[in-house]
């Protein structure tokens, strides 16, 4: 089989659009580009304290800085003078990231640049988020409502996942495929193409030290997921947790699963954001032929109020989350 690169695999997709410009194609390039920057620095962060001793310093000569700090700072520069961009959002920065006015382009970035990053600590895979959209305003620079779309807007969604090996997985809404990082080339290579969840699925992903909190709906889902309680038919999955977004994300879109952070009664609104998490993930589940909800609607539906939103979030294999929202209709109304 011949090998595939990521910006082989790019351009061949863009050749499909003939009314492409290219300047979409080179925004994923970027992606990738600083994906590899971060990949390089996370395989380190072992060893932080080790070359802290001996007065270890990153490129620039300034001390080591968290690596979310880091990841952050990646992506604004590697995407702030190109041309390709209006305007970025980040789940690191309070405000708008505004792209200067002499690099404007017509799309929107908005990403989660270090996703997990509390298991960093303890060598856990963690990964970034990212999502694409049109700009909406016409001229000028990018603006808030730029950035607040919903996510049947996206154009692209994916993340990178840092863990044993490095993959990026992405979608232009032409399938979802992956690409493994090969080290010692710098390249990412297409190992995953046309990657679609898996049924019957295998796992079912939720922080269970909350269920104190959850409502009637979440508890009884739960008990149906085990098997042991409820409506047949009755998968009986197995428990699957990393506490770690886009690994949860990732073995389940690759065996087959649902992930869940539940709105509870700590917060109404659950854990995970609408703009940098869920509605990208659900972009890359829905063309894996999955689903994402929130328990009552799908995610791409909600139009966000703002930039930090938060989201009730039930993600993977169609008839989960289905069952899910039936699950919630019947107990909670
Ligand atoms: P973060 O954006 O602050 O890193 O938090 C998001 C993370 C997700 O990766 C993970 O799914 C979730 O928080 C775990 O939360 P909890 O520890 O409450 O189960
Ligand atoms: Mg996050």
């Amino acid at each position: 089989m011949p090998v595939t690169t990521i910006e082989r695999f790019i351009l061949d997709q863009q050749r499909t659009y003939p009314q492409a410009t290219g300047v979409f194609t080179n925004l994923l390039y970027d992606i990738a580009l600083a994906a590899k920057i971060i990949a390089r620095e996370t395989t380190h962060a072992g060893l932080v304290d080790i070359l802290g001793k001996v007065g270890q310093m990153n490129v620039q000569g300034e001390e080591q800085m968290k690596l979310d700090v880091f990841a952050n700072q990646v992506m604004v520069r590697a995407n702030s003078y190109t041309g390709r961009l209006a305007v970025m959002a980040s789940e690191e920065m309070e405000d708008i990231v505004c792209v200067p006015e002499e690099s404007q382009g017509p799309y929107v970035l908005v990403f989660d640049p270090l996703d997990g990053s509390s298991n960093i600590d303890v060598n856990v895979s963690i990964g970034t988020i990212f999502g694409i959209y049109r700009r909406v305003t016409q001229e000028g620079p990018g603006e808030m409502v730029d950035c607040l779309q919903p996510g049947r807007n996206l154009l692209a969604a994916g993340y990178i996942i840092y863990g044993s090996s490095t993959m990026m997985v992405y979608s232009t809404g032409n399938g979802v495929h992956g690409f493994t990082l090969e080290p010692s080339l710098g390249e990412f290579l297409l190992s995953h193409p046309s990657i679609h969840v898996p049924d019957p699925p295998k796992y079912y992903s939720a922080n269970q030290s909350y269920e104190r909190y959850w409502s009637e709906g979440v508890v009884r889902f739960t008990r149906w997921l085990q098997g042991i309680d409820g409506e047949e038919p009755c998968p009986t999955l197995s428990g699957r947790y990393i506490g770690s977004l886009v690994a949860d994300f990732h073995r389940n879109l690759l065996k087959g699963g649902i992930f869940y952070y539940p709105a509870d009664q700590r917060s109404n609104s659950g854990k995970m954001r609408l703009l940098y998490e869920a509605a990208p993930l659900t972009f890359l589940a829905e063309q894996a032929g999955g689903l994402g909800s929130d328990g009552r609607q799908s995610i791409l539906d909600i139009v966000p109020s703002s930039l930090h939103q938060r989201t009730p979030l039930f993600i993977g294999n169609r008839n989960l989350v289905e069952k899910a929202r039936h699950f919630l209709e019947k107990y909670d109304g």
